[in-house]
């Protein structure tokens, strides 16, 4: 089904479902285009607070503690990408025959600006953060949003025809993509994470190979070139190829060659920065540099542009974040480690003995996969929180337990135990919403207690 055109919008009546990042993102964005908005949240929202009130003001009908019959009198709705498509509100607005738009989907249907998606189950904020402070520095109108924390909807009537958007898509946002087209779209990787919503790896991956489901022979996909499933998914495409990777092929690629992160652009080759003055650490992260050098230079970036950001670029917050180097000891915040093999990332950035701080809500992952990371690196494994017990079974035997009641404690714990030369790691292959309010939440406590000690 088309979904409306921009100039339709007018008058229509549009329910928005989810009041969080990307429902009130939303209704702005569809309050400005002249439709009549419904916001309904199934959660309490505090009506005072400074987004809602500013919603009401605009004449927005906010509803929240449950969805009322109200929902279903709309010309559509925009759904946030945190309400599963087969929950049963949907289901009934479906057989209602409401068409449902997600709201990454129906942000971009105003996108002025050429776009750059990035999707991937590890490294999307720091490639999709990369990708934007590479164009900022270029002069060049830049918007980032999308999975990144800044919902599309809030910033895209600030995209140009001049500029660029460069946007984190999510797999729960691919899920209700239509006629989302990036011209470059990014494939990083594809390892087992939210199996609890999807139940298999073919879900999973067929969702994320949807960012590029509507390009064209003249679009890019940018993908790695290590990881088997995503090779064979991106294989389907009908867009221009170019990978990235450890030793990969096509006259346009990416690659490491003598420590040197080096670019194909059609053929020619271009040596960039040893990886040794990468400002991110880790053979994880020099493939998302990579990766993020293609998108720049496939959208006309100079070199020399790249080669400074790359050098100057620390990384986001909470990953393999340095927060304290103490007698001898470095303290790292990895907090949104969220999945095993960012993990698994993790263990293998560091050559010095790791004592490892992990647990959390568990998303019905394999620990064990991570036994020989473990073997090689890790000293003293620390467990807190819903999945403690699960993971004190995967890791029996291998090095000693320790289980902790609280963040704090496990730093404690972690305390004593620590040598100099040794790192202690914060890196929970798990969620957050156990014990936190989020991964931010857990990474700025561990923040915290460890500045205190
Ligand atoms: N809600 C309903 N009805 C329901 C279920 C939920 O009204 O049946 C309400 C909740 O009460 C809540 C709101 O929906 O108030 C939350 O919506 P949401 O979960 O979609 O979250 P947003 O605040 O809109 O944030 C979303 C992304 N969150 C998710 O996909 C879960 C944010 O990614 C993203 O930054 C933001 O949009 C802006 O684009 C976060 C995330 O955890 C960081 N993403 C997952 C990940 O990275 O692993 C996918
Ligand atoms: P995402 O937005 O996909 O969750 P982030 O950039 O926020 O990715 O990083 C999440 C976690 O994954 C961090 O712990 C980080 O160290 C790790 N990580 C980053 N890039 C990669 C990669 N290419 N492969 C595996 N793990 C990665």
């Amino acid at each position: 089904m088309m979904h409306p055109s921009p100039k339709e919008i007018k008058g229509l009546r549009v329910t928005v479902l989810g009041a969080g990042l990307s429902g009130r993102g939303a209704a702005g964005l569809f309050a400005a285009k002249g439709a009549e908005v419904f916001l309904s949240d199934s959660g309490i929202i505090d009506r005072d607070a400074g987004e809602i009130r500013d919603l009401i003001k605009k004449g927005i009908y906010v509803e929240s503690g449950g969805h009322s019959d109200r929902v279903f009198q709309a010309d559509f709705w925009v759904v946030s990408p945190g309400i599963p498509v087969d929950s049963p509100i949907l289901k009934e607005a479906q057989s209602r025959g409401i068409p449902l738009y997600g709201e990454l989907e129906a942000a971009s249907w105003f996108n002025r600006a050429r776009m750059i998606a990035v999707t991937g189950s590890n490294g999307k904020s720091t490639t999709t953060a990369l990708v934007g402070e590479i164009f900022r520095q270029s002069g060049r109108p830049t918007v980032v949003a999308g999975n990144i924390g800044h919902s599309f909807s809030g910033s895209v009537l600030d995209t140009r025809e001049d500029g660029v958007s460069v946007l984190e898509v999510s797999n729960f946002q691919l899920e209700t993509v239509e006629s989302f087209h990036p011209e470059i779209a990014v494939f990083l990787n594809l390892t087992a994470d939210h199996l609890d919503r999807h139940g298999s790896m073919e879900v999973y991956g067929g969702l994320k190979a949807r960012i590029f489901q509507n390009q064209a022979a003249s679009d890019w996909l940018i993908h790695s070139a290590e990881d088997p499933r995503v090779i064979q998914l991106c294989a389907s495409a009908k867009s221009r190829k170019a990978a990235f990777g450890f030793d990969p092929s096509g006259s346009t690629c990416g690659f490491v060659r003598d420590g040197m992160l080096t670019l194909s652009i059609h053929g020619v080759e271009e040596s960039l920065i040893p990886v040794s003055e990468t400002g991110i650490r880790g053979p994880h992260n020099h493939l998302n540099a990579l990766a993020a050098s293609l998108a720049a230079r496939l959208m006309e970036v100079p070199a020399e542009i790249l080669r400074q950001v790359l050098r100057s670029f620390r990384g986001l917050p909470h990953r393999l974040e340095l927060v304290r180097e103490r007698n001898g000891v470095r303290w790292i915040n990895d907090s949104k480690a969220t999945n095993v093999d960012s993990v698994w990332h993790a263990l293998g950035s560091f050559t010095n003995p790791v004592i490892w701080i992990a647990g959390g809500r568990d998303k019905d992952s394999d620990f064990s996969i991570l036994e020989p990371r473990i073997r090689e690196r890790v000293k003293t494994i620390i467990l807190i929180g819903e999945a403690a017990r699960k993971m004190e079974r995967a890791f029996a035997g291998l090095r000693p337990i320790r289980i902790a009641g609280t963040l704090e404690e496990s730093i404690r714990l972690a305390e004593r135990e620590a040598e100099p030369g040794d790192v202690v790691l914060l890196s929970p292959a798990c969620a957050s919403f156990d014990m936190f309010r989020n991964y931010e939440d857990r990474g700025d406590r561990f923040r915290e207690a460890v500045r205190r000690l």
